[in-house]
């Protein structure tokens, strides 16, 4: 059995402390312990009530997430619960750390709760495709209201000790070390004889909240904004309209344990879950012991502040690391901070950040038109023009001015990485930090080894990613990394079968149902159309030559439809909206191109354009992994959930693969490949061996 409880009595009271590291979750040996501390409690005359506290940092990371899915041995949480809830004796919570999921749950299970100022508490269950399912949908509104409660489960994130006692979820935050503080408490109630607060016994406050439907249309709303196509936050819904209307806690949670069920076996669940052990397992490298020391990094230096060196800039102001931003010239400066500051303002306006604090991390950042000020940074990332030629420069300005031992880093989402590293005289000390736009949002950061990049180099930056509080992923050094390489086939499907007869309105949609952001031609108009127009005009790339998946974005280019920034590109925008509209002339055009190349337009379904635009994303995945450019499929769905929107509810592109079956997939491609050709048809060697071995993706995991 996995994790204990350790149990000791201190005068009359026993002190429970659950063990299993390094964050105590709810193990079967956690479970025994708790059931067994709580019976022995109970049968000694001697002791007059117990304290529960964690070891370690957290108190109770919630259920065991590993026994999901499979046969879990000992007493179910909810028999301990059962126990801790009929005990005639006082039961303290001193949440010492995290009392996440079951955690929190056993904590209200218990008659009070004292909390150190720096724990945190939460019922994140909804961010795995679960609810709160040991008595939490029950509990928690009968302690702080419906509205709350639900806004408190539906987004998942959790509060502070300070926090939690505002919200009444605990009693009193420890002014000392949390067990003596707990301690303290509970003499101090059997001194005076309170009586056991049990909470699934109190119906006042829920009987408030009855006759107030808007509370649940509104958490409804709030979820389908927040939470599109999630299974999960209409369960929780559900069984908080339980809690309030049954009257019975019992009824109501017998309608947890069927929502919990049903969310348990729902394929979200599983994909949410393969997501959180995949952000996990992407942090370990195989060749790169945890022993490794990592450098501190102190200061950064970035060069360039356009949008991409200005994001990354506030990427490093935000965890607190002093930024120098090196330009061109004072006014590219000036611009670069005025855009910071702006959006900085933006957060001000939202009420997400205090004006001091925009000031506090204006005050960390400086800029400069000399190289030489960059001399002290402890990581120097170039964020300019996408030329090779052109960063090798930046790579040699860089090498003569670092300090010794600094990172030398490129933000190229493409590039070779060890022509830079050539350039300089420290190979081992160059490395690709590959961020994504807008790099102070977005959460992926793709770090590319080259071939001389020294061990401690990457350890250094995998470490620079929880730093910045990003999700770090290594690549090999090939064209495109794993993000962009893999992305090529998806643009490039959807650009061909545009032409073949789906209108761009119909691919979009199709993919916003499956659950992207946004589709290709909507995220098209989002970058700019004339981005690469203009790259191949500059290039002197001749009408033919164009790549035909180009023509009609060339096409909209010519009348001055760049997209979103001239409120007219695949789509119209109306005055100040972001949302397009269909536009009948785009369609025209489209058709108008299909028949300048002699490409016969027919109607093409739903699941043919979803199938061609994804399978690519498989199909080169599986060459990646067979070139090791991604050391996992995991990495691959990491990266794709996370820098190009892919549906987390889908687990990424390879888990998804798995769900649909390798051999479905491989024959569909082998279709594709007999209609149309092409070498991204060509089925990757590496998925006809899984298919052949009846394996999956997962297998190769280890
Ligand atoms: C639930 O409770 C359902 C109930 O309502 C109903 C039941 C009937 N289980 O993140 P870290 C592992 S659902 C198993 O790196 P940190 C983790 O994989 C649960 N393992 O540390 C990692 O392993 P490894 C609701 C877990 O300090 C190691 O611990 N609870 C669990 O950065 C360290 O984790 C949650 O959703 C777990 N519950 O962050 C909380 N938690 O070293 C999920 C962690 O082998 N957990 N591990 O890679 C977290 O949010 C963070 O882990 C936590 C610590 C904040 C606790």
């Amino acid at each position: 059995m996995k994790g204990t409880v350790h149990y000791e009595v201190r005068d009359n009271i026993a002190l429970m402390t659950i063990d299993n590291p390094p964050v105590n979750p709810l193990s079967s040996g956690v479970r025994q312990g708790l059931s067994d501390g709580v019976a022995k409690a109970l049968a000694d005359d001697a002791v007059a009530a117990i304290v529960l506290t964690g070891a370690g940092r957290a108190f109770i990371a919630g259920a065991d997430i590993s026994e999901f899915g499979g046969k879990a041995e000992g007493p179910s949480l909810l028999d301990c619960l059962d126990i801790m809830d009929n005990s005639s004796k006082p039961i303290v919570a001193a949440i010492n750390g995290t009392a996440f999921g079951g955690g929190l749950e056993v904590a209200l299970c218990c008659h009070y709760r004292v909390i150190a100022p720096n724990a945190q508490v939460g019922l994140p269950e909804v961010k795995l495709g679960l609810l709160p399912g040991a008595g939490g949908t029950q509990r928690l509104p009968r302690l702080i209201g419906a509205e709350k409660a639900l806004a408190f489960m539906v987004s998942g994130d959790p509060i502070a000790g300070p926090a939690a006692v505002t919200m009444g979820i605990a009693d009193a935050v420890a002014e000392q070390d949390v067990v003596e503080s707990a301690m303290d408490f509970t003499r101090n109630i059997i001194a005076k004889g309170s009586p056991l607060r049990r909470i699934r016994d109190e119906e006042g406050v829920v009987a408030q909240d009855r006759d107030k439907p808007e509370v649940f249309d509104n958490a409804r709303k709030a979820a389908a904004r927040k939470m599109r196509k999630r299974f999960a936050p209409e369960m929780i819904v559900q069984c908080v309209e339980a809690a309030v209307n049954l009257g019975d806690f019992d009824a109501g949670l017998a309608v947890e344990r069927e929502n919990f069920v049903k969310c348990l076996e729902h394929p979200q669940r599983a994909s949410l879950i393969h997501m959180f052990f995949s952000e996990r397992e992407v942090a370990k490298i195989p060749d790169i012991s945890k022993d490794i020391e990592a450098k501190p990094i102190n200061s950064a230096a970035v060069i360039g502040c356009g949008t991409m060196g200005g994001g990354i800039a506030m990427s490093f102001l935000n965890a607190n690391i002093p930024v120098t931003s090196l330009e061109m010239s004072d006014e590219a400066l000036e611009k670069g901070f005025g855009v910071i500051k702006k959006n900085y303002d933006i957060q001000v306006q939202r009420g997400r950040m205090s004006a001091d604090e925009v000031d506090h991390r204006m005050s960390l950042l400086s800029g400069t038109t000399d190289y030489a000020d960059l001399g002290q940074a402890d990581v120097i990332i170039e964020a300019i023009y996408e030329n090779i030629d052109v960063k090798i420069e930046a790579f040699k300005k860089m090498d003569a001015v670092a300090k010794p031992g600094a990172i030398l880093a490129s933000n190229t989402s493409a590039l070779d990485i060890d022509k830079m590293a050539e350039a300089t005289e420290r190979p081992e000390d160059v490395i690709g930090l590959h961020f994504f736009s807008p790099a102070n949002v977005m959460r992926l950061l793709e770090i590319v080894r080259g071939g001389k990049t020294s061990k401690e180099v990457i350890a250094s930056s995998m470490k620079l990613g929880r730093q910045l509080k990003k999700v770090a992923v290594l690549s090999g050094n090939a064209p495109g990394f794993i993000g962009n390489r893999i992305l090529a086939g998806y643009t490039r499907q959807a650009g061909e079968i545009i032409l073949q007869g789906a209108t761009p309105y119909q691919v979009d949609n199709v993919l916003l149902n499956f659950g992207m952001p946004m589709g290709p031609f909507q995220m098209n108009d989002l970058v700019g159309l004339d981005l690469s127009w203009r790259a191949r005009k500059l290039s002197g790339m001749k009408p033919e030559d164009i790549p035909i998946t180009a023509r009609v974005a060339d096409k909209l280019c010519e009348k001055e439809r760049f997209g979103q920034k001239t409120s007219r590109g695949f789509y119209i925008y109306p005055e100040g909206s972001r949302a397009g509209q269909a536009d009948p002339e785009v369609v025209a055009l489209v058709e108008e191109t299909s028949a300048e190349l002699g490409i016969e337009r027919r109607p093409i379904d739903d699941d043919e354009v979803l199938k061609r635009c994804l399978y690519p994303i498989i199909n080169e995945g599986a060459r990646v992994l067979e070139d090791g450019i991604a050391l996992r499929p995991c990495d691959i769905d990491i990266v794709y959930i996370n820098g190009y929107g892919f549906p987390e509810v889908t687990g990424g592109p390879m888990f998804w693969a798995d769900q649909i079956g390798l051999d479905n997939i491989l024959s569909d491609i082998k279709r594709f490949q007999q209609e149309y050709g092409g070498a991204v048809w060509e089925p990757a060697p590496l998925l006809e061996r899984l298919v052949a071995e009846g394996k999956t993706f997962a297998s190769l995991q280890g």
